[in-house]
């Protein structure tokens, strides 16, 4: 009948598995890097001003540099990112100051405290641990909010829950220009930066403290980040923005997260307005752009780009439209063409092919992956490929949204084309019965 076919597409997955044979080397390249920044060198000249930005509406070129010219080495990856975190930060998220200038504290079998002094200001937070069973140094997992993440299969794969309350360090229901949390005691309640950034910069410095604690309950090169809905937004920023992290995993972040700022017209997402104006989660930059996102330099799937060759588990929900589903899948895709173009398209899960609509439910469908990324990026015994599962019902169309290829990039510093063109990824439709 009409009605049972119709039932039967709703439970169709689009299955992309990106190609094994181009993407053997990327458990190398999954590896966290030591510091939050790699490119914190890099000098980024040629950041527009707010008055010259051109309209596009498409998505920028992840790979086109400030100065015009296209990246043609993985090498240069580095320094590109740097000018798309100056591009995000000026434009979308505020500013995310590095480390202050003391960062102490105490890593127990229970608990993680964290004091900061900068500047003649001070403040501190803390967050609850609970460890797995067995014996340590444990990865571990920030959570952000307690809920929609699965912290039991988290536990059970081997891996600590931080439990991780982001008001503390950035409170919600203030004023733009009355910003409040460990953040703003520090860096001044009229600070720019939003609510994502400086929960983001709460978590660097809970990883600075594991990283001075010895090591011996924690791992401080094994650290995820998961967290539902505007905590996704958060999961999602904080992995983008720390490299020390190296396993993202936002869940149904909606508008200010994941899908393109861009966003598919007539899809129903939560409209920018809206988000900019609920709370300060963005920077109060992003004000100007609320009704003109084609004049943003800068879009998602850029912060997806800002997180390769790292590990990335971006969970989603087709059946709400408001969350913007199918603009988050652009998202993911327009990203994972960068994590391609490093060798790393294995690092990167997207996932919306699932039952149940609730908002933050916890999801049968999710619970082997999640384990698998655990064990793949924290414990680093597996090594499942990603996947990119989208459900038909939200299905975005990358090649409406780019007028750029992806490069093949070259190993070394050595700029020369490679002679051979990369293997385009498989792609095929796998049908699932419910
Ligand atoms: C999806 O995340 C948000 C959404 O952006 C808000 O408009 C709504 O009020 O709250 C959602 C959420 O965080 O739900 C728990």
């Amino acid at each position: 009948s009409k009605i049972r076919s119709r039932v039967v597409a709703l439970v169709v997955a689009v299955t992309l598995p990106f190609a094994g044979a181009v993407t053997v080397a990327s458990t190398e390249a999954a590896a966290a890097a030591g510091v939050e920044d790699e490119g914190a060198d890099c000098a980024v000249t040629g950041l527009p001003g707010e008055g010259t930005l051109p309209t596009n509406s498409r998505l920028p070129d992840p790979f086109r540099k400030l100065d015009g010219t296209r990246i043609s080495a993985k090498s240069e990856w580095r320094c590109r990112r740097e000018e798309i975190k100056k591009l995000a930060e000026r434009f979308v998220y505020g500013e995310k100051p590095g480390k202050p200038a003391s960062v102490t504290g105490t890593v127990s079998n229970t608990s993680i405290t964290v004091n900061v002094n900068h500047n003649g200001r001070s403040s501190s937070f803390s967050a609850s641990v609970s460890l797995p069973s067995g014996s340590g140094p444990f990865p571990a997992v920030v959570v952000l909010g307690g809920f929609g993440a699965d912290t039991a299969a988290i536990r059970a794969a081997g891996a600590a829950v931080i439990n991780y309350d982001p008001y503390a360090v950035g409170r919600e229901g203030t004023p733009r220009n009355n910003k409040q949390g460990a953040f703003y005691s520090i860096y001044g309640s009229s600070s720019s930066t939003g609510l994502l950034l400086a929960w983001a910069w709460g978590v660097s410095r809970i990883i600075d403290v594991i990283e001075q604690s010895g090591g011996s309950i924690l791992k401080a090169d094994a650290t995820g980040v998961t967290g539902c809905s505007r905590f996704g937004k958060g999961a999602f920023v904080i992995g983008a923005f720390d490299q020390r992290i190296a396993l993202t995993m936002p869940i149904e972040s909606g508008s200010a997260g994941v899908p393109i700022f861009r966003g598919i017209p007539g899809e129903g997402a939560q409209s920018l307005s809206s988000a900019y104006g609920e709370q300060p989660w963005l920077g109060d930059a992003f004000g100007s752009f609320t009704s003109s996102p084609t004049r943003l330099p800068v879009d998602t799937h850029e912060m997806v780009a800002m997180v390769a060759p790292r590990g990335l588990f971006i969970m989603d929900n087709p059946h709400i439209a408001n969350l913007g589903p199918r603009s988050a899948s652009v998202a993911a895709l327009g990203g994972a063409e960068v994590y391609k173009a490093l060798g790393a398209g294995d690092n990167i899960t997207y996932w919306s092919d699932i039952q149940d609509g609730n908002h933050c439910a916890n999801r049968p469908e999710w619970r082997t992956p999640l384990q698998q990324n655990i064990q793949k990026f924290l414990l680093k015994t597996g090594n499942a490929p990603g996947a990119i599962r989208i459900s038909p019902r939200a299905l975005g169309n990358l090649s409406e949204w780019r007028d750029w290829q992806t490069p093949t990039l070259n190993d070394s510093s050595d700029t020369t084309p490679p002679s051979t063109p990369g293997t385009p990824a498989a792609s095929n439709v796998t049908a699932t019965s419910a």
